[in-house]
């Protein structure tokens, strides 16, 4: 395969879609994903910071690359890219498969929720070379291949135009269905090309890169951020880069995403007033006093 599909985020496009072309190639590019306006300002507010940033100290990272994480911190458009309808509704999709289990004599299914599990804007700077080919779900040491079960969607918005010469990532299609013997090969792997405001979305099964930045004075900058199975430990520390009162400036499920929350396979569970509780209620009582669950039901949904 030498290119990687397209699909225009029009009236006509929908999550379906792009689920298909990502269970077919474990990568998709979609056009157009932020609106004009939801662009310029993740420019306006993530720019300036990754200025101030050193580079990588490592050859992963990139020593002529800039990074920023903790971006709900520093821009609210996150939100907008977290529950994009082309993004969201996907990660559902790929991430919320129910098991069977026994709880006692009852065989029933329990399926995690969704949570984001890193935000990172990166700047790979002119005289960059190409990260090593890699899966991100490394960091869950996932086994592949997944067989359909996996425990990360990432995307990759551009904020800034993506080329082969200024550091497009570099993505191996198909690669989501290989084993965990094969190795992946530079000569696999194509550049993500799209114009500022589109986004590559793949599975965290994929094998892709950071592309070498051939130009003499582009940056390459892009917005990532992974939406995880609630199975596994958040990648970025949310509760440490976010503090409690900024979660809870945004909505709900926005919330909920960062981490505040149990779920249905209780991840996260907070305990209060001896019960296994629910997190988010913490939130919703910003005065500080601890709710007594005694008085309302923060109890978890599930059997446990
Ligand atoms: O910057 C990119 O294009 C990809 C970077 C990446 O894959 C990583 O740092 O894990
Ligand atoms: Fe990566």
């Amino acid at each position: 395969m030498t290119r990687l599909e397209r699909i225009a985020n029009d009236t006509r496009a929908s999550a379906r879609d792009v689920v298909d072309v990502l269970k077919c190639d474990g990568a998709v590019i979609i056009e157009d994903f932020l609106s004009p306006a939801t662009l310029e300002g993740l420019r306006t507010d993530l720019f300036p910071l990754l200025a101030q940033r050193s580079a990588g100290r490592d050859g992963f990272s990139g020593e002529k690359t800039r990074r920023l994480g903790a971006l709900f911190a520093h821009s609210r458009h996150c939100a907008e890219i977290a529950v994009h309808p082309l993004y969201l509704p996907v990660a559902r999709e790929f991430l919320i498969q129910p098991h069977e289990v026994w709880i006692g004599d009852q065989r029933r299914p329990l399926a995690p929720d969704i949570r984001i599990g890193m935000t990172q804007a990166i700047q790979i700077g002119p005289g960059q070379g190409a990260q090593v080919l890699h899966r991100d779900d490394n960091a869950f040491l996932w086994r592949h291949p997944t067989n359909g079960r996996e425990g990360r969607v990432q995307i990759m918005v551009a904020l800034s135009d993506f080329t082969e010469e200024n550091g497009g990532t570099l993505v191996i299609p198909g690669s989501h269905t290989w084993d965990d013997e094969r190795q992946p090969l530079r000569s696999e792997a194509i550049p993500t090309t799209m114009r500022a405001g589109s986004a590559l979305i793949f599975l965290g099964s994929a094998f892709h890169a950071g592309g070498e930045n051939r130009t003499k004075n582009e940056y390459r900058t892009g917005l990532t951020m992974a939406l995880d199975s609630s199975s596994v430990r958040q990648e970025e520390n949310m509760y440490l880069a976010l503090t409690p009162d900024l979660v809870a400036s945004y909505p709900e499920e926005i919330q909920r995403l960062l981490g505040w929350s149990a779920g249905s396979n209780a991840m996260g569970w907070v305990e209060i007033d001896g019960q296994m509780a629910d997190p988010n209620v913490l939130l919703q009582d910003r005065r500080g006093e601890i709710l007594s669950v005694t008085k309302k039901n923060h109890s978890l949904p599930t059997a446990m």
